[in-house]
């Protein structure tokens, strides 16, 4: 995961603070050592990491306050300080349906706009807005028809023109049709630095256009050097917040991520990889419960709600509701869970499953698994999906169903029980049985299902 030495060492000091029978000042001294080393390996500016190391030690050396409290003002000493380092509160991107809103993504050359075009609808568009792209990139020929491809993948229409070689013409050219979406995200063309050029540009496109949000997009390669750029298309172009992309592939992104905090320009989503789901909104909070391999609850119903379709997921609550849930659904549910990337980034999320350190192997077998079973479920006949109780009964279908699939009676069975179990948490008597169709699952509901998952369901 995107900053994982980090959250170890955090853990590491958190622990050490717990088991500490004295808080003496070698002890705090040793965590405040070590939380710098870490900061500085993930290229957090030198100077705020002095800052931070003097304030803990300072607010931990207050001799009035005594045990066991002492303990828990250092505990929340250490996770303020790098909630303020990570930009504190969430930011959010207020949207409203039936407004045509736009959004206008900047960045110099490679940074990923035309990538996180593509994310940004996938995003909005599981979550019910009626989005389009437009392609305002007329600079780099190739850059309208990647749009294209995109837009195929996420399934959402993408406005421009191949032949328009000046953009707001493009932009004209929509302009009324632009009233039918919710939401109209518009990719635009790179530059090598943010030169006058650019500048006028840029002025001049959010003129026209007026988007709601300026977004600029930086890849968090670069840095500490986020700071200046996002204050550079701050003050030169009046944008919105950040976009960091490429967490995944850098050990620096701490870097980009704590300077982008310090400007007036808060980082409102994050890229996590090349792939169209691997991405999410920005938030301090639950981005360093995950550091530290707490769980976070509500990154993982985030992530749920992005891989998963809104409509089928609530056709799902309704017969649940009404305690119904077969063989088809759980097939569906399976599709559903490999569009979220590995397991391990959901095992992450689940509260207790992130402090278990699952081996990687395990979960690449599981993910196999999963695969396997929908090759199963595929091979099932209508009877036997209705009453999957016959198949065990009957030893010439578990053949025959495991010739189908080229699988084994052995996880034929599995994905019986497994099924069962399902099927049991999910419909049968309890808080489970009371989810409310609109709402879906309420976080106490979410927690007891993980808590009951942790114990049943071996990953
Ligand atoms: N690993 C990783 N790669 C990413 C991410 N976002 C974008 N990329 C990759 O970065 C490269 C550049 O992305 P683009 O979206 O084309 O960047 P751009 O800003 O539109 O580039 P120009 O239009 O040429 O200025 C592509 O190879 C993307 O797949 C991310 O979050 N993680
Ligand atoms: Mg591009």
């Amino acid at each position: 995961m995107v900053l994982s030495k980090l959250g170890g060492v955090l853990k590491k000091g958190f622990d050490k603070i717990a088991g500490a029978v004295f808080l003496d000042k070698k002890t705090i001294e040793g965590i405040v050592k070590d939380l710098q080393r870490a900061l500085i390996q993930a290229d957090v500016n030198i100077y705020l990491v002095k800052d931070i190391g003097n304030r803990i030690k300072k607010a931990a050396s207050d001799e009035k306050i005594k045990g066991i409290e002492r303990k828990e003002h250092l505990t929340k000493i250490l996770h303020d300080e790098i909630l303020n380092l990570l930009g504190g509160e969430k930011h959010e991107i207020n949207l409203e349906k039936g407004r045509a809103q736009k959004i206008m993504l900047l960045g110099l050359y490679g940074a990923g706009k035309t990538t996180t075009t593509g994310k940004l609808a996938l995003y909005y568009s599981k979550r019910g807005y009626k989005v389009a792209m437009m392609g305002l990139d007329v600079h780099r020929p190739a850059a309208k028809q990647q749009l294209i491809q995109l837009g195929q993948k996420v399934k959402v229409p993408v406005l421009t023109d191949m032949q328009e070689t000046n953009a707001l013409k493009i932009y004209k050219k929509y302009e009324k049709e632009i009233k039918k979406y919710d939401l109209i995200l518009i990719d635009t063309a790179g530059r090598h630095s943010l030169d006058q050029g650019l500048v006028d540009e840029i002025t001049d496109l959010g003129k026209k256009i007026k988007p709601d949000y300026t977004l600029l997009t930086i890849q968090a390669d670069i840095g500490q050097a986020a700071k200046t750029q996002a204050s550079e298309f701050q003050k030169a172009c009046n944008i919105n917040g950040v976009i960091i992309t490429r967490m995944d592939s850098t050990a620096k992104a701490g870097g980009a991520l704590t300077a982008c905090s310090e400007t007036n320009a808060p980082v409102f989503f994050i890229g996590t990889g090349e792939k169209m789901n691997e991405f999410e909104t920005f938030n301090p909070k639950s981005f360093i419960s995950r550091l530290l391999g707490l769980g976070d609850l509500e990154g993982l119903l985030e992530h749920v709600q992005s891989a998963v379709d809104e409509k089928s997921q609530k056709n799902l609550k309704t017969k649940l509701a009404k305690g119904h849930f077969d063989m088809r659904d759980f097939q569906q549910q399976l599709k559903q869970m490999s569009g979220m990337g590995s397991l391990s980034k959901i095992a992450e999320m689940i509260p207790g499953l992130g402090k278990a350190k699952i081996p990687e192997n395990m979960l690449g077998t599981q993910e196999d698994k999963m695969k396997n079973w929908q090759h199963i479920i595929d091979s099932m006949t209508n009877k036997e999906i209705k009453n999957p109780e016959i198949i065990e009964k009957q030893t010439t279908r578990l053949g025959r169903i495991a010739k189908g699939s080229g699988t084994t009676t052995t996880e034929i069975r599995q994905l019986l029980k497994q099924f069962k179990l399902l099927k049991e948490l999910a419909t049968g008597s309890g808080d489970l049985a009371n989810i409310d169709p609109e709402q879906g699952l309420s976080q106490k509901q979410m927690q007891k299902l993980a808590r009951k998952f942790g114990k049943k369901m071996k990953f």
